[in-house]
């Protein structure tokens, strides 16, 4: 007998019967994501094929040179989500300020931020990359939206999830009841629930870092790492193994199939940021889905979905994953402090 194939549709439907967190709007306002990534891999799978590889000549907001498929990606989740009535605004990586839904459509009530292609170094090399989203409500029954209506914690999130192009193309989902993953099924052109209820492992041995870093790292990050490659003769007693993919999409998504931590640390080569990652669509949504998976996320003396924003693309230094290495990592902070 076939396993029963679950859709998107079939999972946010009862999702909404057994725990009414997604009301039709919200419903609506995933199923659009979900179909603005599915075009997005189209013109990722294309690569050379189509014309989307290499530089856009320009530079976005962080002042990073833009690659042809960061805008694409960005301009396919504008169109597919402008018109639907369920957003307010939106704000991404590669704009500098919100993005307001134009007069001529209706307004919602939600508020939707994305990187639309993270990772994008690794475009032109064939390593996975993604997009990566997160879904706020506007506060206040104000008139009109301004940045400040996102500038609220991560706690507050009622979506967050990512879509991961690589050997398979996933949605990973949560509406704060637990993860779920679907997988694209090309044929079909359809989402397939094939994980549900994911949950990171508490224990590991594998790290996440940037090893280029190391002399620029703070003291608490730099004794975890030492204490790791130390192995079984150090401290904690056993070996430990190493990933780095540059793409914080693929390496999270590894973290939620075997466990792990991804760390992207404060570092003094730019003392003044706060860490590389951006908190409002990269830190935020990532920790949503990772606490959601029985996972922590930690900037090293916070819990990352407490942090209150300031600015609509503030930094923050990143520690997520297995739940008892974050808390050692927040623990070797404490007492460096
Ligand atoms: P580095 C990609 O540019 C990104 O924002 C994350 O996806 C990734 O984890 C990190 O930066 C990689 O940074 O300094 O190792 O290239």
């Amino acid at each position: 007998m076939a396993k029963k194939r679950i859709s998107l549709t079939q999972y946010l439907i009862e999702q909404q019967r057994q725990h009414g967190r997604i009301p039709a709007q919200l419903r609506l306002l995933i199923e659009v994501v979900a179909r603005a990534c599915k075009r997005i891999s189209i013109g990722v799978n294309k690569g050379a094929l189509g014309d989307v590889l290499g530089s856009a000549e320009t530079e976005n907001v962080q002042g990073e040179m833009q690659k042809k498929l960061d805008i694409i990606a960005n301009e396919v989740l504008i169109e597919a989500n402008e018109w639907g009535g369920h957003l307010a605004a939106m704000a991404s990586e590669e704009m500098e300020g919100i993005y307001v839904v134009p007069n001529r459509f209706p307004q919602g009530e939600y508020l939707l931020l994305f990187d639309p292609l993270d990772g994008s170094s690794n475009i032109d090399v064939n390593v996975s990359i993604g997009t990566i989203f997160s879904v706020l409500k506007k506060t206040g029954n104000d008139e009109g939206v301004s940045e400040s209506d996102f500038l609220q914690p991560g706690l507050q999130q009622a979506v967050a999830g990512y879509c991961v192009y690589g050997p398979q193309t996933m949605l990973v989902l949560t509406v704060g009841n637990g993860v779920a993953m679907f997988t694209l099924d090309r044929e079909e052109g359809s989402w397939v629930l094939t994980h549900d209820g994911v949950q990171i492992p508490a224990d590991t041995r594998e790290f996440a870092i940037n090893m280029s870093n190391l002399r620029h790292w703070a003291p608490p990050v730099r004794r975890y790492i030492d204490e790791c490659l130390a192995g079984r003769d150090g401290p904690r007693g056993k070996d430990f193994n190493m990933r780095w993919i540059a793409s914080m999409v693929a390496d999270v998504h590894r973290i939620l199939t075997r466990g792990g931590v991804f760390m992207y640390p404060w570092d003094r080569r730019e003392p003044q940021k706060a860490g590389k990652l951006r908190l409002m669509y990269e830190a935020n949504p990532m920790s949503f889905i990772v606490e959601q998976a029985g996972g922590a996320a930690t900037n090293g003396r916070q819990r990352i979905l407490e942090l209150q924003p300031t600015t609509l693309h503030e930094r923050v230094s990143v520690m997520l994953g297995s739940k008892n290495e974050v808390q050692r990592l927040s623990a070797y902070h404490a007492e460096a402090d």
